[in-house]
């Protein structure tokens, strides 16, 4: 055997085996959902066919030709029967794209498509993409809402990193052929973590939005918002509310921003975000759950205090350490079973499972957070003296 055709073996074997990988999930828990033992992607499950020329007369020592930095934050939706995300996936070149990969149970098993999403641009190219947010509307399309990023025009010339973030829009009926939209206007400079809601609301379009002024500065603006259009061609949003602000002294002190489209339940919608602090080492992202009114979508009833889920073990180190981030999720269809796709640290997907009746219970029977070190320690003497007779 060559040294080509022995390399070859290996790399399949060891693609086969990690692909075909069971995830068991760790037990006990903490009840609220269960983590698993695996990430469900990572580089390393990109095909074979992506990173190597296997061909031996043009690379004759296997050589990886195209490299796969990282595979996270991912839209999530269940579609004919399969558990489908569409995943950020980053070249070592540093640009993001999509691609979708496909799980029989949502929990193992991912496999990538052939082919990565080709994502059709606007007049004004994207230079980077990534986050998208698949939406299936009640008008019959599936949206993917996207962050696109263009270099800051305004920026001085010694400045070569700022850009300009807004959101992109593509949509598709069957998650092969996507049409590009223009992307969405808001009253802000910049846009990130924008979602659509499933449903109209008012005969309008709706939208959580995450107003900034800054590229990573959310300065004056910040905030989870929130702001209707009459069509999505073009989206355009005239006034944005905050529904969920970021507050001094909370998970999302610095800033916030929607994770996947809010879940309907009975009680009200159910909703994944993201928070982010400043720390000594660098910011640190984790997720946090709410519920808002059924009717009123600006008004929070059910909010739980600090986070859902933070990075835990390895999942504390990546490209962007001790980071937690999620912009997919996908109800079951027997409208309980809820699969949480959530990335750690800019660098790979994991998924976490629950069920809408325990989501709910969290977040109603979750003490709110009191703002001050004395109304957390009135908190938990509640709860060690609700306790005293179960001892
Ligand atoms: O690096 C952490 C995250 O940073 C951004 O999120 P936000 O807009 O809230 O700052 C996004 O680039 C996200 O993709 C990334 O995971």
């Amino acid at each position: 055997m060559s040294n080509f055709e022995q390399r070859l073996a290996a790399l399949r074997t060891q693609h086969t085996l990690l692909l075909s990988q069971h995830n068991t999930p760790v037990l006990p828990g903490n009840g609220i959902y269960e983590r698993y033992e695996h990430p469900v992607l990572t580089a390393a499950h990109t095909p074979l066919s992506w990173r190597y020329d296997l061909n031996p007369a043009t690379n004759p020592y296997l050589m990886e030709r195209f490299g796969i930095n990282a595979v996270f934050n991912a839209g999530a939706i269940k579609w004919q029967g399969k558990y489908l995300v569409c995943a950020r996936v980053e070249g070592v070149d540093r640009k993001s794209f999509f691609a979708i990969a496909e799980s029989p149970n949502g929990v193992d098993q991912f496999r990538f498509w052939d082919y990565p999403v080709t994502l059709p641009e606007t007049e004004e190219p994207d230079v980077n993409v990534y986050d998208m947010r698949l939406v299936q509307h009640e008008d019959g399309w599936i949206y993917g809402l996207f962050c696109t990023e263009r270099k800051d025009p305004d920026a001085p010339a010694t400045d070569t990193s700022s850009a300009v973030a807004q959101c992109g829009i593509v949509r598709t009926r069957d998650l092969l052929a996507w049409e590009r939209l223009p992307d969405l206007r808001t009253p802000s400079p910049q846009q990130r973590n924008v979602v659509l809601h499933p449903e109209f609301v008012g005969g309008k379009y709706a939208f959580y939005t995450r107003p900034q002024d800054g590229f990573i500065s959310t300065g004056a603006g910040g905030g989870i918002g929130f702001g209707l259009s009459d069509s999505m061609t073009p989206a355009v949003i005239d006034r944005e509310v905050i529904l969920d602000e970021k507050r001094y002294h909370t998970v999302s002190e610095v800033k916030n921003g929607q994770g996947p489209a809010p879940i309907k339940t009975p009680e009200g919608w159910l909703h994944l975000a993201h928070g982010v602090r400043n720390t000594a080492a660098g910011l640190r992202y984790v997720l946090y759950m709410f519920m808002t009114d059924l009717h009123d979508l600006t008004r929070i009833i059910h909010k739980p205090a600090g986070h859902f889920i933070a990075p835990e073990g390895n999942e504390r180190v990546g490209d962007v350490s001790n980071v937690t981030f999620s912009n997919g999720w996908i109800l079951d269809d027997d409208g309980q079973t809820v699969f949480i796709y959530y990335a750690s640290s800019d660098t790979r997907l994991h998924v976490a499972t629950s069920t809408l009746e325990r989501l709910v219970d969290y977040c109603k029977n979750t003490a709110p957070d009191g703002y001050r070190s004395a109304a957390s320690v009135e908190t938990l003497k509640q709860v060690i003296s609700d306790n005293a007779r179960f001892k």
